[in-house]
């Protein structure tokens, strides 16, 4: 923890104040006058005053037409170094209390994040109201996961303010690395879905859509883990510790969200009925924002949390009784506490569907509260607001805005069925059986006994149109009911997202394929194929290259001359022009070194295990899953183990040395993905400490993954696996982001590889395994016959059963899974081509100069991955949404 000692009594002169463009920041965005009361630099003596209470005026309440206030909202980004100290300091003293020997850099940290903050805020403001005025329509992203990471470097970099806030800074004694390095991650969410939710609320802010996104404010994000004798071990994330800079409480904005309880039908009409329940939560809004690069607009986040004070008992505790006085209040509390930490997978938890009824509820509430203040007719609803299903968990959206118009409202069926299926899109992540979330009709019944009666005739109108469309196939209205016939019945939200949205896509564009082929192949015949389109993912240039590889970014500037690629990614096409340039190519492995000096020195750090630079670092982080298959490439590093200790000193010194990294979180409740952790790491352990083997190879497994890990790991990349079976990952996200930062892929013909292969090249990439029309044939061949593994497959088998890495017995369940399970991701069937896959990148590597020129093409032609690019298709395509940035507000 650094102290500091001479921050109180720096003096910085009034002349120091100076506006200087950012590149990436329009001029206009640079204030050239500012309002008197906020040129004065607190310093020396004005700080005095400010210190004893004296100098802060109070703000001044804005009227709705107070231009005043505007302009100021407007020029408050101040870039001159003596004013961004002063709020610093401002926040020390006047928010944390700080004095200048209390000063750590937690609370440098804090302060300076605080800041920050207000200048957002400002913006926030400004482009709310600006939206508003204009009465632009909004798309509202809905996710129950926001994988947000850190937001202070971001939003420095958003600003313009890197520099300026690095120079306050080291002024008083501190580094700003290691003050960014105090926050910890929001993370709100699992995996790729999340982390895409957060890139695409990020383009949008950038892009100057508006557009929200929303979602639960979890109190313990993603776990942290923690590895103790191999294995998985999870501690909560207590990251709401202490203050969090990045939300705006907003108690103003609050809705009561009801469960339980019966229904009185509405004597004049059939569709409409009372909802009586004394289980009533109240649901209230924290914004985050979400800073724009370049661009004045600020994007947000809105997250429910459940209030609970309404809830607690003053009878029963004055009676006496605490436990029952603050019984309510636990019960509702729990609602947000945990983010239920399953990638890809559905558990079918009954606090998980109130936790998602909480969500829509509130946030169907909070939209319609937005629409009604513009007095415009109901059934222009979709003209103002469009909504994007982030997978199937915020569904209930969908009969919850059916409720609202019908019950509340009171619009016939028809005209609420067509304003909300005109309103809702719906995006599907996954086909994987294990996530297809169902909902047991009497739990359902049980919790919101409303939603299931619009459910069922939900259900009922479209299978009378479907009847009608194709009569007399029974079989099909089966197989489309949303009402699955089992017992209990269950609800198939994935249908009844489907029905009730105008438009449904897939994520990549061999998922958005195989979704019409499969699940919704019926759904295309009754409803039509426009309906079902495809918007391939995309990640964010700002984070996953701008922020997280510094070097590489630089000479991108260079080669484009300016910084606009970071919102345009399509100008990196210009690094081609450099191919031959033997300088830069020099410059741009530099760059790619240092990452991997960074990493090794975090291996370092994390693991206490030591690899070196300059081995050839080769990657798989993501959740822990046996699709993914981690395990066939812990089988293949036993085999490269095994063929290393056959050879000859003299020969392992001609290998190409190797460190194999594994990052990733398994489900808490996910057995096999928990082993998987620990093979990797015995393995780890035997090979590592190998004297022979030494440096030749070197296996890592990096304890808890996160966004922030990922910004270190990514860019140093040599080969990042991709290795799902074909047709099991939906598209990716990791893929493009390691691509982006000039790394290649190892990986099968799945998700989005494919179209990266398409982009940049085949040569570029290394492809292998079988391909996804092949996979039942071959699933059906194994669930008959006994799977046949190669030597290769074989030796890794034996090592493990003759003990290699500790008792065979814990890991046997792995091997039976394939000789004894079916097989059913396919290891023994892409596992020749896997090692000959790995021969072909050692070769590649090999040959430096093939290798740096992969490097160059791959991120020169990766421009169609920006999430820009995946944002602006939504916007026209599904939203029908304008770019409306303030700046041309003409304020
Ligand atoms: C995941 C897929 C990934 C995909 C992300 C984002 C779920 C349900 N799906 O392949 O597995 O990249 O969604 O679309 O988490």
């Amino acid at each position: 923890m650094s102290q500091n000692t001479g921050y109180f009594s720096s003096s910085i002169p009034l002349n120091t104040a100076k506006a200087t463009t950012t590149p990436g920041v329009h001029e206009a965005d640079v204030p050239l006058t500012r309002p008197t009361s906020l040129k004065r630099v607190l310093s020396g003596p004005a700080l005095k005053t400010m210190l004893a209470g004296g100098a802060h005026s109070q703000p001044k309440t804005p009227s709705k037409d107070d231009s005043e206030f505007r302009d100021y909202s407007h020029s408050e980004i101040s870039r001159d170094v003596a004013t961004i100290k002063n709020s610093v300091v401002m926040h020390l003293t006047a928010t944390f209390l700080r004095t200048p020997a209390s000063i750590d850099s937690a609370h440098a940290y804090l302060a300076s994040a605080f800041s920050v903050r207000d200048r957002l805020l400002q913006r926030w403001n400004l482009t709310n109201e600006y939206h508003d005025k204009i009465g632009a329509k909004r798309v509202y992203y809905m996710s129950l996961e926001f994988l947000i990471g850190r937001t202070f470097d971001n939003a420095l970099l958003a600003l313009g303010l890197r520099q300026e806030y690095s120079k306050v800074l080291g002024d008083v004694g501190f580094c700003l690395e290691d003050i960014i390095d105090e926050e910890r991650d929001a993370a709100l969410g699992n995996g790729g879905l999340g982390r895409l939710a957060a890139c695409y609320v990020d383009s949008m802010a950038c892009s100057n859509y508006p557009g929200w996104g929303y979602g639960l404010r979890y109190k313990y994000g993603m776990f942290q883990q923690q590895i103790l004798n191999g294995y998985q071990v999870e501690a909560p994330d207590c990251w709401l510790d202490s203050p969090n800079p990045w939300e705006f409480p907003r108690p103003d904005v609050t809705y009561p969200v009801k469960f339980y309880g019966h229904l009185v039908r509405d004597p004049h009409s059939e569709h409409r009925f009372k909802w009586e329940s004394n289980v009533v939560y109240d649901a209230m809004a924290f914004d985050v924002p979400v800073p724009g690069y370049g661009t004045t607009n600020v994007g947000n986040i809105r997250l429910w949390s459940c209030k609970t004070n309404t809830l607690f008992d003053l009878n029963k505790f004055n009676s006496g009784d605490y436990q029952g006085a603050t019984g309510g209040q636990v019960a509702a509390q729990i609602l947000t506490d945990v983010l239920y930490p399953n990638d890809n997978t559905n558990d079918g938890k009954e606090l998980r569907l109130r936790q998602e009824y909480l969500f829509c509820s509130a946030t169907m509430q909070d939209i319609l509260a937005r629409f009604r203040k513009t007095n415009r007719p109901l059934s222009e609803l979709p003209d103002l607001a469009a909504i994007q299903l982030n997978d199937t968990h915020p569904t209930l959206g969908v009969p919850e805005l059916m409720r609202i118009l019908i019950d509340d409202e009171g619009l016939s069926w028809d005209e609420a069925w067509d304003i909300t299926t005109r309103t809702f899109a719906f995006t599907n992540h996954t086909i994987l059986p294990e996530a297809m979330e169902k909902w047991p009709v009497p739990m359902l019944d049980k919790i919101l006994p409303r939603h299931m009666g619009i459910i069922y005739d939900i259900n009922l109108f479209f299978l009378q149109k479907v009847e009608k469309q194709f009569p007399g196939d029974r079989e099909l209205l089966n197989k489309i009911s949303i009402i699955e016939e089992s017992n209990p019945q269950q609800v198939r939200m994935a249908f009844l997202a489907c029905v009730g949205s105008h438009k449904v896509n897939g994520v990549a564009a061999i998922h958005s394929d195989i979704i019409k082929q499969t699940i919704f192949k019926d759904f295309v015949r009754i409803q039509g194929e426009d309906k079902f389109i495809n918007k391939t993912n995309g990640v964010s240039p700002r984070r996953w290259m701008n922020e997280c590889n510094p070097d590489m970014s630089d000479l991108i500037t260079e080669v484009v001359g300016d910084r606009s690629w970071v919102n345009d990614l399509t100008k990196v096409k210009q690094l081609e022009g450099k191919l031959e340039d033997v300088n830069f190519r020099e410059r741009w492995w530099a760059a790619k070194q240092k990452n991997k000096e960074r990493l090794a020195e975090y291996i370092l750090t994390t693991t206490g295990i030591k690899v070196s630079a300059h081995a050839l670092f080769d990657i798989q982080v993501k959740r822990i899953h046996e699709y993914k298959r981690q395990l066939m490439n812990i089988f293949s590093v036993i085999y490269r183990y095994h063929l290393l200790k056959q050879m000859s000193p003299e020969q392992r010194e001609q290998e190409v040395p190797r460190v194999v990294i594994f990052a990733g979180k398994a489900a808490s409740g996910y057995w096999v993905a928990k082993q998987v952790i620990k093979l990797i790491n015995s393995v780890a352990e035997v090979v590592n400490s190998d004297e022979e083997i030494g440096d030749v190879l070197k296996v890592v497994f990096i304890p808890d993954y996160s966004v922030t890990a990922a910004e270190v790991i990514i860019p140093a990349s040599d080969i990042s696996q991709h290795i799902s079976t074909a047709g099991t990952e939906a598209s990716g996200t990791s893929n493009m982001k390691f691509v982006l930062n000039g790394g290649i892929i190892l990986g099968t013909v799945d998700g989005a590889n494919i179209e990266i292969g398409e982009e940049i090249g085949e040569e570029q990439i290394f492809f292998f395994g079988c391909l996804a029309h092949e996979v039942e044939d071959f699933r059906h061949y194994l669930r008959f016959n006994q799977p046949k593994p190669d030597s290769a497959l074989q030796t890794a088998f034996d090592m493990i059963q003759r003990n290699t890495f500790g008792d065979a017995q814990l890991f046997q369940p792995l091997i039976d899974a394939i000789m004894r399970g079916g097989d059913v991701y396919l290891l023994s069937v892409d596992f020749p081509s896997y090692i000959e896959a790995h021969k072909a990148v050692e070769e590649a590597y090999r040959s430096h100069d093939e290798w740096v020129t992969k490097s160059i093409l791959s991120v020169a032609r990766m421009a169609k991955f920006s999430s820009d690019r995946s944002i602006q298709e939504y916007a026209e395509e599904v939203w029908n949404i304008e770019p409306q940035p303030v700046l041309n507000c003409g304020l």
